[in-house]
């Protein structure tokens, strides 16, 4: 029986907040502080440190979720928040349960979730003599959160614990809040917060009136659709103006759940293993208008050997975050507002400008007469790149040939197609780090938002089986699939026991090419074929699976490819997790980047052998 049963959300008074100044425990103070923002489902695993509030959980209406890995459960949290536009909430045992924690809160961190990491530490009375499980735990973390809250004395358990939920999400990250395990204990009068949720806005009306003016003189305008655009559930809004200004759209790296694929104006990802119909669009641009993007700097890197970045058109950068603006590209005009609602405030002021305005007042929009040959040229870009992926069936580089010529074991690019294929409308999917996954960017659709999660630029292998887990518990109703690399799934197979206990079924489609490939592929460009540490033994995954209680599929034809896909969604409404382990060749795409190495050089005479071939 999973916990979910445990909990009776419905039981009187469970969800409702004590209100005014009231005499309670500060373990009252941080549940009451935690059904006030809606909290109901927490990831962790238990400790001594905090079991005085975990005893209320229940009561509260809240689910915990007991967790293999504190990584996993930080992880699910963010994968809830990015599904839910909520909190994600983990908590753990003070000392090793909350350094556990850290990868996975920089995942949040550069994923922009907000997510509460709530860290219990040694008691105030011993800190600093080196007892038990005692680690400074606000330095780890200053880094990967958007704000710290220590509560330096039980009195103050509502106020650190609202605050902490707060900036969470007025920030859009991570924060901490650091509990010394004592102020859990004792009695204390105070009140439980209302939450603060502020409007953003749209941004300056100046700087709102400049970005109008550049995109009504624009010829060939392209957007940018972000990150930022889902999270301020803004995709309604971005069609809209794309339509007005008849913009091709480009989804952000990782972001292609931003924009519905099969719009006529959708040209698809830009980035790694992005779509080339993408590039060559944004190429053609006078005026780009980012929307909720930072434009992270391995977003717009060259690929497929061409340098696609417009870098004579004028930028428009519009952001939630002020410090990204102007941060990564220089910008003609920075709009600091709601990615949603600045899309709003130009579509108001530009759509006045129609094409009978235009022709009136010579003060319309210049792009208004040639919109059928932007959206033609993006078509036959589209068409190309389609034709050119559909006869791409298996990489073409030396090395990918020799390690491919014969094999019985699928090409990826073909097993990538077939999934692409046999996708279900509502799925969500989680990508992790691998040369596979990141392949997987090129066949990756989406008609609506919240649902691609990548492990965006932290870049953890590990990221998107537990990340997905989280994903299913906040969307339970939608079929739930994570990609993941042989390697990376030795770093997470281990969280199969979470949806197995816990009946959180998901489906994971690992990818078995024995091999830490994304890694091998530098000792293959760079390293004369120098391998060490690369090639992988794996033990049947599909029979590891079994063994921990969920079903166990092992592919090894394109033919099967579709029916397992659809097999292990199906299974989901079974209750049923799903490991589909799909055989593989040990080909390998483009790497990631090609400034990120140099060619070996050395200069002691031991050494010589290893220099560049
Ligand atoms: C936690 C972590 N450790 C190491 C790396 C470096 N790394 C990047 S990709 C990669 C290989 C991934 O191998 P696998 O998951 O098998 O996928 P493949 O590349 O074979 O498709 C490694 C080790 C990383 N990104 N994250
Ligand atoms: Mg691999």
């Amino acid at each position: 029986m999973g916990s979910a049963d445990q909990v009776n959300r419905l039981v009187a008074g469970a969800r409702e907040v004590v209100k005014g100044k009231v005499k309670m425990t500060p373990s009252e103070a941080f549940v009451e502080t935690m059904v006030s923002n809606g909290v109901t489902d927490v990831f962790g695993i238990v400790g001594s440190a905090y079991m005085d509030a975990l005893d209320l959980f229940t009561p509260a209406g809240i689910r915990f979720i007991p967790t293999v890995h504190e990584q996993g459960a930080a992880h699910m949290a963010d994968g809830y928040s990015r599904v839910s536009g909520r909190h994600g909430v983990c908590i753990g045992q003070n000392g090793p349960g909350i350094t556990n924690f850290v990868t996975a809160i920089a995942a949040a961190y550069w994923a922009h979730s907000p997510v509460v990491a709530v860290t219990p530490e040694t008691g105030s009375m011993s800190i600093g003599l080196g007892g038990f499980q005692e680690t400074d735990q606000l330095p780890i973390f200053s880094k990967i959160t958007k704000y710290q809250a220590h509560v330096n004395n039980a009195a103050r358990m509502a106020e650190m614990t609202a605050r902490a939920f707060d900036r969470a999400i007025l920030e859009m990250g991570p924060t901490q809040l650091n509990i010394p395990r004592d102020h859990f204990y004792g009695e204390i009068e105070c009140e439980i917060a209302q939450p603060l949720r502020i409007e953003r806005g749209p941004g300056g009306t100046r700087d709102l009136d400049a970005a109008a003016e550049l995109l009504a003189a624009a010829k060939f305008p392209v957007v940018i659709s972000g990150g930022g655009v889902v999270m301020s559930n803004g995709v309604e809004a971005c069609v809209k103006l794309a339509e007005l200004l008849g913009a091709p759209v480009v989804n952000s790296y990782l972001h292609n759940d931003s924009f519905p694929a099969s719009h006529a104006l959708a040209c698809g990802p830009l980035g790694y293993h992005g779509s080339k119909a993408a590039m060559t669009v944004i190429n053609k641009a006078d005026v780009v208008v980012a929307l909720g993007s930072r434009l992270g700097p391995f977003g717009t890197l060259p690929q497929y050997g061409f340098e696609y970045w417009p870098a004579n058109a004028k930028l428009i950068q519009i952001d939630a975050d002020p410090r990204v603006l102007g941060l990564v590209k220089r910008t003609s005009v920075t709009v600091c507002g709601d990615a949603r609602e600045a899309a709003e405030a130009l579509i108001e002021r530009l759509s006045g400008r129609t094409a009978l305005f235009s022709r009136l007042t010579g003060g319309g929009l210049a792009g208004a007469s040639t919109r059928g040959e932007r959206e033609r040229y993006a078509r036959e870009a589209k068409d190309v790149w389609a034709k050119e992926l559909a006869e791409w069936h298996h990489e073409k580089d030396a090395w990918s040939l020799e390690v491919s010529k014969g094999a019985k074991e699928m090409h990826p690019r073909q097993m990538l197609r077939e999934l692409e294929k046999a996708m279900p409308a509502d799925a969500m999917v989680s990508t992790d780090i691998g040369n596979i996954c990141q392949i997987a960017n090129s066949y990756l659709k989406f008609e609506r938002p919240r649902s691609m999660f990548g492990a965006m630029m932290f870049g953890n292998c590990g990221y998107a089986f537990p990340t997905m887990i989280g994903c299913k518990v906040a969307a339970p109703e939608r079929p739930a699939i994570a990609y993941v690399g042989d390697g990376a799934w030795g770093m997470s197979f281990g969280e199969i026991l979470t949806c197995v206990r816990e009946n959180i079924p998901v489906a994971a489609v690992v990818f078995n090419n024995q091999q830490w490939g994304a890694e091998k592929k530098n000792h293959v460009d760079f390293y004369s074929n120098r391998f060490l540490g690369v090639n992988l033994e794996n033990p049947s995954w599909a029979g590891v699976a079994r063994a921990m209680g969920a079903e166990g599929v092992t592919v090894d034809s394109l033919a099967d490819v579709g029916p397992a896909l659809a097999a292990a969604c199906k299974a989901q409404g079974e209750g049923k997790t799903t490991i589909v382990e799909m055989m593989v060749t040990r080909e390998l795409g483009d790497p990631f980047r090609r400034d990120a190495l140099k060619l070996p050089h050395r200069l002691l005479d031991k050494y010589k052998a290893y220099s560049a071939a």
